[in-house]
């Protein structure tokens, strides 16, 4: 019920809308509506009460529930159905549980705070309450397993244009999975595939903004690799707005992909925002350590390494360095 009034509310913050005219609308009693009203203040909304007018929003609070984003998509796909938790494991487990179900493709999961937030290999990704954006979207795009992996280069695109988009900083990607501002982590993305031989059952891309985390929120390992949205912008932006803009961007070019897989309408972008390429860098990969220059970035969003003596090597995935990127050599 308190969804239906907050609606309400939502769809015209200048006027007041009366006691009466919310219980015959949603045909509930004035006393239920009272009491949406105040849960909705409870939850951190602002409501003006005047007695012959009725109430009117004046204020949202930061939170990441469906309604609050809802307003701010323009999506076709992705987010048409966002569940919400105020705490969970991780996001990318949850939304594994879900994929396994019957949820669509889009589906977005969102927690306030993750008890086991994870980075790739088993590492860790911290993800304190309400200071980040902790989410994962479910895809079940009809692709093959071998462009499953592509996803994390549309997903990288996705936040850049989404945090440019609201925030006045300009991001760069490290490949394949990072999202940085001068030289540090401020997002990462982690690409799960449930799949048969063939065929892709769903993938699963988990994003990790930090927004509203201050230095004190990050642990002594990643103090000096780890920065904000806030802590790069001096501002607290709405993390719903963040949220719904990476979402509104990941649709769009998640449009051409989801039909075959593809991802050439989106490599350039993702080339021109590399913090690597030109650079000499140290990838550590499953086939072991490869030194050089980041030449190129393929198709497939594999790393082209170049050395001195004109020999290449592709890099699938691995971990990246960079000489002389703070922190990171
Ligand atoms: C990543 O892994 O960067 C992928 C992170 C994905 C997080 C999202 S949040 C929603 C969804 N649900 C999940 O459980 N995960 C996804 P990787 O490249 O392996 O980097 C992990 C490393 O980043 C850690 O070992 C730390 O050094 C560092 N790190 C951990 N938390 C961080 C944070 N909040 N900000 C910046 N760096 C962090």
């Amino acid at each position: 019920m308190k969804e239906k009034i907050l609606k309400k509310l939502k769809s015209d913050t200048t006027s007041f809308f009366s006691g009466e005219e919310l219980s015959e609308k949603l045909g509930v009693s004035r006393t239920a509506v009272w009491k949406s009203i105040n849960q909705l203040k409870e939850l951190g909304y602002v409501i003006e009460s005047q007695t012959k007018k009725g109430y009117r929003l004046i204020a949202s609070p930061d939170t990441l529930t469906p309604i609050e984003i809802d307003f701010l998509l323009n999506t076709e796909v992705i987010g048409r159905q966002v569940i919400y938790y105020d705490s969970i494991d991780s996001t990318n487990n949850q939304a594994k549980r879900l994929a396994e179900g019957d949820f669509k493709d889009g589906t977005v999961v969102i927690a306030e705070e993750q008890t086991s937030g994870r980075g790739r290999c088993g590492k860790d990704w911290i993800s304190p309450k309400g200071k980040g954006i902790w989410m994962s979207i479910i895809l079940k795009p009809h692709i093959s397993p071998s462009d499953a992996a592509k996803i994390t280069i549309l997903a990288a695109c996705a936040v850049c244009e989404g945090i440019e988009a609201v925030c006045n900083i300009e991001t760069k990607i490290k490949w394949p999975n990072d999202i940085i501002v001068n030289g540090k982590k401020i997002c990462g993305i982690l690409t799960e595939l449930g799949a048969e031989m063939d065929s892709v059952n769903y993938l699963v891309v988990g994003i990790g903004i930090n927004a509203r985390a201050e230095a004190a929120d990050f642990p002594e390992e990643i103090k000096e690799t780890a920065t904000s949205i806030r802590l790069e912008t001096g501002q607290v932006i709405p993390r719903k707005q963040i949220a719904a803009q990476v979402l509104n961007a990941f649709d769009r070019l998640y449009k051409n992909f989801a039909v075959d897989g593809s991802i050439q309408n989106i490599i350039e972008i993702y080339k021109s925002k590399s913090a690597v390429l030109g650079k000499e860098i140290r990838v550590i990969s499953k086939s072991g350590e490869s030194m050089g220059k980041a030449c190129d970035i393929t198709e497939e969003g594999h790393l082209v390494i170049c050395r001195p003596d004109g020999s290449k090597t592709e890099v699938i995935s691995g971990e990246v360095s960079v000489r002389g990127m703070h922190g990171y050599i």
